[in-house]
């Protein structure tokens, strides 16, 4: 539909930007940290360890004031696990609450509301070493990390987000560095097992929230991208309409409703990989209500027909994966990429959020969108960033013509506040509105340089996204 008639964004938008712990702390093993898999995984060849990224644990009063000057009205980055109960289980390092409730204190300074996710890619490697997520413990393990954040925090955070991109977790968890199918007879049983105990766990994490911090918002925040099929072959269609419910919708409905989608029973029952769910499982996963959904877009995805005998193979966040007999990715020749290969399209981002609102009928708060980079620092301190304005505008002029159609967004916090270490890509894929002057080995002096990106992501804060000039 070509709008005329556009409406303004709700005067209440959450503008601001997100961040991970393991990606943006540093400080990793020390003040009383616990390893998680990311601190004991092999990083990618040519990519820094993670000891340090932007050291946000020593410069986080110098971040947030930047975020404060850009009008950030909320600022969404992660607990690590870790950090709180350094084996995942037990004993608290009370330096690690308090170091969140500093982080949460500055914020609230400012006027910046927390937006606080609780599990970003970093499961304790304790409980990975006893099996991590295929053991049903793992569940009582959430909910208990869960409810002490909820005890420390719940007076000051109202918006809280489950896991994040449990569908990547699931489906691309090698390329993430969380995965280990060592060993493994049937992968598909094992990842699904360990997706029905998240399942469980982030239902009962919603039910505690509402329980124990009364008034809150508790959503999840998978990375959702509408699934184009490569053409109007009534076989491509009906692979779009699998790989939709492998990789999007398996989640919400699963999240919303509390149900499995009918189309991933069968895949997994094709696979001999039906989750074990034991009696009463389905009514915990039926009264977890989220009250938004929290999600990451980068880009659409696209897939044709693929015959039952294809080889399989799998990709990244961003697609490229293949399943016999149900769907294989489709490079779509109508779309720009990234400097790093991904997709660009923001009206496919228009595209999925009337999808998911006409699902699911909740208010959406975007969690991730944002362009990776070779940024340039110049002599004069400047960072040149016009190719990410670009993405940027071009995203937010979709949310505002999605709200016109009646579509309810609460905010937009794009991947990411600072430059931090990719998951699989290094310091050198920057996504951020403040330049850290680092590289992937040399930590040179860590100083913040603001990018043109900031100047202009300000201005769109404090126009309520009417200026994206
Ligand atoms: C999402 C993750 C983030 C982030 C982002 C960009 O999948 O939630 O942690 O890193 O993608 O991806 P990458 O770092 O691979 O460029």
């Amino acid at each position: 539909m070509i709008i005329t008639k556009s409406k303004k964004l709700p005067e209440n938008f959450l503008w601001g930007a997100s961040t991970s712990a393991y990606q943006v702390e540093g400080a990793n093993l020390t003040h009383g940290k616990g390893p998680s898999v990311q601190d004991v995984k092999t990083v990618p060849e040519g990519t820094s360890e993670l000891d340090v990224c932007a050291d946000f644990y020593h410069h986080y009063k110098e971040d947030i004031a930047l975020m404060a000057e850009m009008g950030f009205k909320t600022f969404r980055f992660s607990v690590a696990w870790t950090r709180i109960l350094p084996k995942g289980f037990g004993e608290i390092n009370q330096e690690g609450i308090d170091f969140y409730s500093d982080v949460i204190d500055e914020c609230l300074k400012y006027n910046i509301e927390p937006l606080v996710t609780m599990f970003h890619f970093d499961l304790p490697y304790e409980i990975e070493k006893k099996g991590g997520w295929s053991r049903r413990e793992s569940v009582d393990e959430f909910v208990n990390f869960a409810k002490i954040l909820f005890e420390n925090y719940g007076d000051r955070v109202k918006y809280w987000l489950t896991i994040n991109e449990q569908n990547m977790l699931t489906l691309v968890g090698d390329v993430i560095g969380t995965c280990n199918l060592s060993g493994v007879t049937n992968k598909y049983k094992k990842l699904y097992q360990e997706n029905h105990h998240m399942l469980l766990a982030q239902a009962k994490v919603m039910k505690l929230c509402h329980d124990m911090v009364p008034g809150a918002k508790i959503g999840p925040a998978p990375n959702i991208s509408l699934v184009y099929p490569a053409s109007c072959k009534p076989k491509d269609i009906l692979a779009a309409q699998n790989f939709n419910a492998i990789r999007n919708w398996l989640y919400l409905d699963m999240a919303v409703w509390g149900r499995y989608n009918n189309l991933v029973w069968k895949f997994l029952e094709e696979h001999d990989a039906l989750p074990d769910i034991e009696e009463g499982d389905m009514d915990i996963m039926a009264q977890g209500h989220p009250d938004f959904i929290g999600f990451n877009y980068y880009s659409t995805a696209t897939v044709e027909w693929n015959e039952a005998n294809a080889e399989a193979s799998s990709g990244d966040q961003q697609g490229g994966s293949c399943e016999p007999g149900v769907y294989k990715n489709f490079s779509n020749p109508n779309l720009l990429h990234t400097e790093f290969g991904w997709e660009i399209d923001p009206d496919g981002f228009r595209a999925t959020v009337r999808e998911m609102y006409s699902r699911y009928h909740l208010p959406m708060l975007v969690t991730e969108n944002g362009l990776g980079a070779y940024d340039k620092l110049t002599e004069d301190g400047k960072i040149h960033d016009d190719y990410r304005i670009e993405y940027l505008r071009r995203h937010i002029e979709q949310i505002k013509l999605a709200v016109s159609e009646g579509v309810d967004m609460m905010g937009y916090c794009p991947w990411s506040a600072i430059d931090l270490i990719s998951t699989h890509e290094g310091i050198v894929k920057r996504y951020g509105f403040i330049y850290v002057n680092r590289d992937e080995f040399d930590l040179k002096d860590m100083a913040r340089y603001r990018k043109d990106s900031f100047y202009w992501y300000k201005k769109v804060i404090a126009t309520n996204g009417e200026d994206l000039g």
